[in-house]
Formats: C-alpha cells, sequence, structure tokens
C-alpha cells in the first residue's frame, strides 16, 4: 500500500480484516517494525478520536510519533499556485509537504472540505498535494471527501456484531445544528459495499449523495421503511452535496430514537462519534445495550494500525 485515502488502496478487504484482527488480539507484536520510524499526524482541524488512537497505533508499532495542529502552531498554509504571497498565509503547502516530508516514514493528514467549493474539495485539493510532495505515504485522518480510517473500524465492529452473513446495514441522515462534510457517508458506503453487506441509505429529499459513492446501495426516502429488518443502523449528518455545503432541513422527526430503533431486526446503533445527543439520536438509544458506538471508536486504534503497518511495507 502506497498511500490510504479510500477504499480504492485496499486491494483486499477480506485479507485487511484479517490483519486488523490479529493486530487487534496481539497489538504489541509489532513493535519492533516502528524503530526509528517517525509517524506525523497533521491537522487542519478539531479531533479527539483520530488524534488519539492514531498516535495509540503508530506507538503500538513502536513509532515515534508528532501530532502537529497546524493551524494552531505552524504557520498559515497557503494551498493555491502562482498567488503573490502578500497576505495572512506565510508558507506554500508544496515546502511544508517537501519538508515534513523528510522528517516523518508516514504522514496521516485530517483536512476536512471547505463546504465552500465543490470541485476543490472533491478534487481532494489538499491530502493531493501532499501526496505529490511529501515523498512518503500519505493516509487520510478524514479529508474532503472520505474518512476511510472510521469506515475500516466501521466494518471491523460489524463483523464482530452481526449475527448473518450479509447483514442489513443502514446508514440514516440525522439532524444537526451546522454544516458537516459528507466525508463520513461516502466512506461508510463504500467500505460496507466491500464488504458485501446489504447497504440502505435513508435522508431527506436534496441530501443525495455524490451517486459515485452510492453505487451497490439502495436509497430509500422514507426512514421508517428504511429501518425495517435493519441490524445495524448508522446514523450521521451531512450537509447537502447537490446545493453544496447547505443545510437544508434540521428535522428531528429524523432524530434515531426508541420508536424507530423498534421496527428493526433488534439492531446495533452506530455513530463515528462525536454525537449530538438529542439531535442526532436520543439519550435513551445511545445508552441501551444495543448501542455500539464506544467499541467502535476502540476499533479506531487497530484500523490505523493495520493501515500504517501496511505503509511501512508489512
Ligand atoms: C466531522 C464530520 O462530520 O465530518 C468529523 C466526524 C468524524 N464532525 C463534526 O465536525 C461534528
Ligand atoms: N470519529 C472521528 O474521527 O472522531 P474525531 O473527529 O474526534 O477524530
Amino acid at each position: 500500500m502506497k498511500h490510504f485515502t479510500s477504499i480504492h488502496d485496499v486491494a483486499d478487504l477480506k485479507q485487511l480484516l484479517k490483519e486488523a484482527f490479529e493486530i487487534k488480539k496481539n497489538p504489541y507484536a509489532l513493535e519492533h517494525l516502528g524503530k526509528h520510524k517517525t509517524a506525523c499526524l497533521l491537522f487542519f482541524n478539531s479531533s479527539l478520536r483520530t488524534r488519539l488512537s492514531t498516535q495509540k497505533a503508530a506507538m503500538n508499532l513502536g513509532m515515534n510519533c508528532i501530532v502537529f495542529d497546524i493551524n494552531e502552531e505552524g504557520w498559515k498554509i497557503e494551498t493555491e499556485y502562482g498567488v503573490i504571497m502578500d497576505g495572512d498565509k506565510a508558507e506554500h503547502i508544496k515546502e511544508a509537504a517537501g519538508v515534513i516530508g523528510r522528517y516523518a516514514d508516514v504522514i496521516g493528514i485530517r483536512s476536512f472540505a471547505s463546504l465552500k467549493d465543490k470541485q476543490k474539495d472533491y478534487s481532494e485539493h489538499v491530502i493531493s498535494q501532499f501526496i505529490q510532495y511529501a515523498g512518503v505515504p500519505i493516509f487520510s485522518m478524514e479529508a474532503a471527501t472520505g474518512h476511510p480510517l472510521q469506515s475500516f473500524a466501521d466494518v471491523i465492529t460489524i463483523e464482530e456484531y452481526k449475527k448473518k452473513e450479509r447483514p442489513k446495514v443502514v446508514l440514516t441522515w440525522a439532524p444537526h445544528p451546522k454544516a458537516l462534510p459528507q466525508a463520513v457517508p461516502n466512506s461508510f458506503i463504500e467500505w460496507t459495499v466491500a464488504a458485501d453487506y446489504e447497504v440502505v441509505v435513508t435522508h431527506p429529499k436534496g441530501y443525495e449523495l455524490d451517486a459515485k459513492f452510492m453505487k451497490g446501495a439502495k436509497l430509500e426516502y422514507n426512514q421508517q421503511k428504511a429501518f425495517e429488518g435493519a441490524d445495524f443502523i448508522y446514523a450521521k449528518n451531512w450537509s447537502s452535496y447537490t446545493e453544496y455545503g447547505q443545510i437544508l432541513s434540521k428535522d428531528r422527526a429524523w432524530t434515531v430514537d426508541s420508536a424507530k430503533m423498534a421496527l428493526t431486526n433488534d439492531a446495533k446503533f452506530m455513530h463515528c462519534l462525536p454525537v449530538r445527543r438529542n439531535m442526532i439520536v436520543t439519550d435513551e438509544v445511545i445508552d441501551s445495550p444495543n448501542s455500539i458506538v464506544v467499541q467502535e471508536a476502540e476499533n479506531r486504534v487497530y484500523s490505523a494500525q493495520t493501515v500504517i503497518k501496511k505503509l511501512l511495507g508489512q
């Protein structure tokens, strides 16, 4: 694996899952692998899980790990070409990426979608420049259009909890006060389709995702109908893709509650976190024994560790 930005960097998902379960069983077996190697985790946005789980993953592999909150601690980065840099941006991404590549053996990048410029976001304007200029393996810690370490952890979790070979997995939109990226739903669909689950997506009209991420999934606008017989409910808010970055609805009729969960096949409740209680999901559902959000977050360590191991050439 050269870089890791989506499911398309994975040659064999079954094999990758097998490796993740081996790592989970014995997380320190490869602690020699990272000796004298450095991971740099570069954050353009906030994080709790990604920051801690990926650092832990690197440490489990015996690596040194530098976590860099570039907006707080670094120079402001220019990402455009040919600009006269007489504003507030002191450093160009071209030099920044090249330099960090001299200090690190692998680089993780978190750079959310701007939600302002669809074309730029969907061309992965920031992470692709790191790939171009850093000269070392790059992995996504949520970039503009995907969050593959999250989706990998989600599939690990579904594999652990599924009771049938091909569970029905429902991705439901839920309300949120702020405009959020489509990254989590985009990659969740790609990974669960690749895992060969029955994937159903439900959202209000106007929240259609980029068709290229919907391949293999069924769209059902009626949320209650979608929930019928589901084995897993995965809630997430996203802003509109078609009316790019807009909030079209904050309708709390879409909040996941016990009445809707009662329509399912005793489904497990999942969310990538952070989650807004009583917007996305009621207290009752997230506090119920069917909620596996914390177990899901734990698996972020093993998805990251498996990916970093691959990027180190193992
Ligand atoms: C981010 C998002 O929706 O992409 C990160 C989720 C892992 N969520 C928020 O900003 C609340
Ligand atoms: N799920 C996830 O990526 O969480 P953070 O934004 O806290 O890293």
